[in-house]
């Protein structure tokens, strides 16, 4: 039984290429070292990852930004706005991902999405039909080569045709109608000589990601599924077809059926798919690859569990059919544990990061295969004893939590008044101008702020001095809002180190890493916390620095919190209950926070849920389920305020117009979503559902150091106008500003605050 790896995190065990590619930005690192230490890291994968006894290494999947955006530049689907500027190829992939406004080029970034249902960020690709494939680098065979030369033969990997142009959309230029998937029969001579290239260089199997594979949609291609695969695999070496996040379902009558060597299927997500796939596969000659140590979450896999699904499998299609595998990439878990040095023992135990499933893979594939080594034996003894414990420190629920889900009424869901009715009172309190403008809520993350929290951490500055150093910055923050003139004030959140972290640090039942890093987008990474028992709030989180900053100006102060929803998606959530429980909680611990702070008068308070859409499960017959406990859970924190108190929440990718009627249910009185990049396409739903309650689209992407005109602006306002009432429309950059420096900051808002002045006197 072969072990495999589906993908490895590109970051480095000590963030050296989150720091390399940020130094090449800045300016302060040359091309040559920039790549030099690219190669550096993927040689300690490769060796990493074989050194932990895996069989199928992969090799091709690294980046310096984003696997597709990669995908794109090598296949050159490079809009022409990068183009012609004289930019090297690196220089269009980084300007591509993330705008360049230097030397005289200004162009925004392409616009990014979710992938899937993770928290990791694509570059979307822009098809049309003037794009014109072509190799422009083989980054599958370059990366094979190089994995040779320093001692490990790979798999390389690649992002499948149909999934990368389903993940694309239609370009600007495009004709009205054009569909990214009319482009395949073009796309597949490219691939075809890329996989030829793989073959002629003796590259013995290839992994081909169809992760579309899992969408509903998809039925729908299984022609092109046909036609495709029955072209490459003439010309590629043995192709595993990976599929992940989700259950093939109905596509499994085509998938089953396609000229492939081995199917990958996630039984992470989905082990009940595994009867129907080992039937389907039963009559071929398909090896099929298990995805049995979860590539999303950083539980220790347990051995026992894996291993009978696996004999599930073999029962029905023999040993030398089955290969172990990670569900997953492992892009989506940090690194390694060993940099863990603060977690008490027997909770470290409990985890796996990356390095550590390389591992397990080996382990249970070496248990399947009957192996007699010792060290294998030892593994399995002590993966044993550390899942008992485990399971045995679950058990251990708080009863107080529990009976307080138990007494959740109905009442507890709903405000005191419809939104026509708290309206009226809110915008008295608050004394609000037409067209207010407003802040997502994080301010710069300058190097300061960062350098003051590292230095409590090692404990160089005293909490006192801390915290002084964070009111000055909230002074700051509030004396640059009010000089420039905005309405609803925020207090900047320089205390926070990430909005989920730093919620999971004060909460009881959550554990957080040292250095526990997954990559968001680009050089972004997160931390998220592990949600390893029942949650409850310890006492007050935001009050004291929210009620400081009320107390510097007479403007309305905005209280920011994070949202039940989204601590649970951004977390590394329980396993053993649902995850509907752990929302629940998470809300009641929000809903007293919530009360607290309108107490302390704070009279705004938002409660972001930008990761509601990305929770929203993959097949369309699970989303009902989901929704209602995500609706239910915003709401239970929502709905203790008073009439006169503005409840807001905010969303990212606000890809929504399918849950349209969900972001309705919120009954949120004022939202902010990021709707600048979409094309204002999103915003046709707010009219068509006749969306009642106050909004902010974003009139600015904050994603790109770009500084928006004045004119600019005003034309997204007119925009926005034509769709959504004057009186229902607030003024906001799209996101939070906590990734941009002071400067463009400055200029921006100050744009934007002179855009809504010009609306005020053109509209009101
Ligand atoms: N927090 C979490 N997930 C997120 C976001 C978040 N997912 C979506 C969106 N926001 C992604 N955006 C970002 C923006 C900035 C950063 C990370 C994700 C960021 N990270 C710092 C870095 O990489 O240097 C590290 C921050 C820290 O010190 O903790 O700036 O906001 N969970
Ligand atoms: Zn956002």
């Amino acid at each position: 039984v072969l072990s495999s790896v589906l993908g490895f995190p590109r970051i480095g065990a000590n963030r050296e290429i989150k720091k390399a590619v940020e130094a090449y930005w800045g300016g302060k690192l040359p091309e040559a070292e920039l790549l030099k230490t690219a190669a550096e890291i993927r040689k300690s994968n490769w060796t990493t990852i074989k050194a932990q006894g895996v069989d199928l290494v992969p090799s091709g999947e690294f980046t310096l930004y984003d696997h597709v955006l990669e995908h794109s530049v090598a296949f050159n689907v490079i809009p022409k706005r990068y183009q012609g500027h004289g930019l090297s190829l690196l220089d269009v992939f980084f300007a591509m991902g993330r705008g360049r406004q230097q030397g005289g080029v200004d162009v925004p970034a392409c616009e990014m999405k979710k992938w899937f249902d993770s928290n990791y960020h694509f570059v979307v690709p822009e098809i049309s039909e003037s794009v014109e494939f072509k190799l422009n680098y083989n980054k599958a065979l370059d990366e094979f080569k190089e994995a040779k030369a320093a001692g490990v033969t790979t798999r390389p990997v690649i992002l499948g045709p149909i999934s990368y142009l389903v993940l694309g959309k239609a370009a600007r230029e495009a004709s009205a109608g054009f569909s990214p998937i009319s482009a395949l029969a073009k796309l597949l001579p490219v691939y075809e000589q890329l996989l030829s290239e793989l073959k002629a260089a003796g590259v013995e199997s290839v992994q081909i990601d169809e992760p579309v594979l899992v969408l509903d949609a998809t039925t729908a291609l299984a022609k092109e599924y046909a036609t495709a695969y029955a072209t490459l695999s003439k010309v590629s070496p043995p192709i595993v077809l990976a599929t992940y996040f989700g259950r093939l379902g109905d596509n499994l009558e085509f998938v089953s059926k396609l000229p492939v060597a081995a199917l990958h299927i996630d039984l992470d997500r989905e082990p009940k798919q595994l009867a129907a796939v080992a039937t389907a596969l039963k009559s071929t000659n398909l090896l099929l690859s298990l995805g049995v140590v979860s590539g999303r979450n950083i539980w220790k896999t347990d051995f026992e569990y894996a291993a009978s699904l696996a004999a599930e499998a073999v029962a029905v299609l023999g040993e030398s059919r089955i290969i172990i595998a990670t569900s997953s990439s492992l892009l989506h878990t940090p690194v390694t544990l060993t940099n863990e040095k603060k977690l008490p023992l027997d909770v470290l135990d409990w985890f796996s990061f990356a390095t550590e499933k390389a591992a397990e893979v080996a382990t249970i594939a070496a248990y399947l295969s009957k192996s007699t080594s010792p060290a294998v034996a030892a593994a399995l003894a002590a993966n044993k004893e550390s899942i008992a414990k485990r399971r045995a420190f679950e058990k251990n629920s708080d009863d107080a939590v529990r009976k307080r889900v138990a007494a959740i009424t109905p009442e507890m869901l709903s405000r005191q008044n419809p939104f026509s009715v708290r309206v009226k009172a809110q915008h008295e309190h608050l004394k609000l101008p037409s067209f207010p403008t407003t802040t997502i809520g994080s301010f710069p993350q300058t190097k300061e702020i960062r350098t003051a929290r590292a230095k409590l951490g090692k404990k160089e500055i005293s909490e006192e001095e801390y915290n002084e150093f964070i009111k000055k910055e909230i002074e700051t923050v509030v004396r640059f809002q009010e000089k420039v003139g905005l309405d609803i004030l925020v207090h900047g959140e320089p205390e926070r180190n990430d909005m989920v972290q730093y919620f999971g640090e004060q909460l009881q039942g959550f554990v957080f890493t040292q250095n526990g890093w997954v990559q968001s987008y680009g050089s972004r990474y997160v931390r998220p916390p592990i949600i390893c028992a029942d949650v409850s709030r310890k006492g007050p989180m935001t009050v004291e620095w929210s009620s400081y900053a009320q107390s510097l100006t007479d403007k309305p102060m905005k209280g920011m919190l994070t949202g039940p929803v989204t601590i649970l998606n951004w977390s590394f959530p329980r396993v053993d209950i649902s995850r509907e429980m752990q929302s629940k909680q998470l809300a009641l611990a929000l809903r007293d926070e919530v009360n607290d702070l309108e107490k302390a008068g704070i009279s705004a308070i938002q409660v972001d849920e930008p990761a509601i859409r990305e929770g929203l499960p993959l097949r369309r017959v699970d989303w009902d389920a989901y929704l209602t406990w995500a609706v239910d859970s915003f709401r239970l924190s929502t709905a203790g305020l008073t009439d006169k108190t503005q409840a807001h929440s905010h969303f990212c990718y606000s890809d929504f117009n399918d849950i349209f009627p969900s972001i309705l249910a919120l009954d949120a009185d004022v939202i902010s979503i990021e709707a600048s990049k979409s094309d204002m396409k999103l915003l046709n739903a707010f009219k068509e559902f006749k969306y009642s309650n106050e909004i902010g689209p974003g009139v600015y992407d904050i994603h790109s150091p770009r500084v928006p005109s004045v004119e600019e602006i005003k034309e997204r306002i007119q925009g926005m106008l034509t769709l959504i009432p004057a009186d229902l429309l607030y003024i906001n950059p799209d996101c939070g500003l906590k990734t941009r420096g002071w400067k463009e900051t400055e200029a921006a808002l100050a744009n934007m605050v002179e855009a809504a002045k010009w609306a005020r006197q053109t509209f009101a």
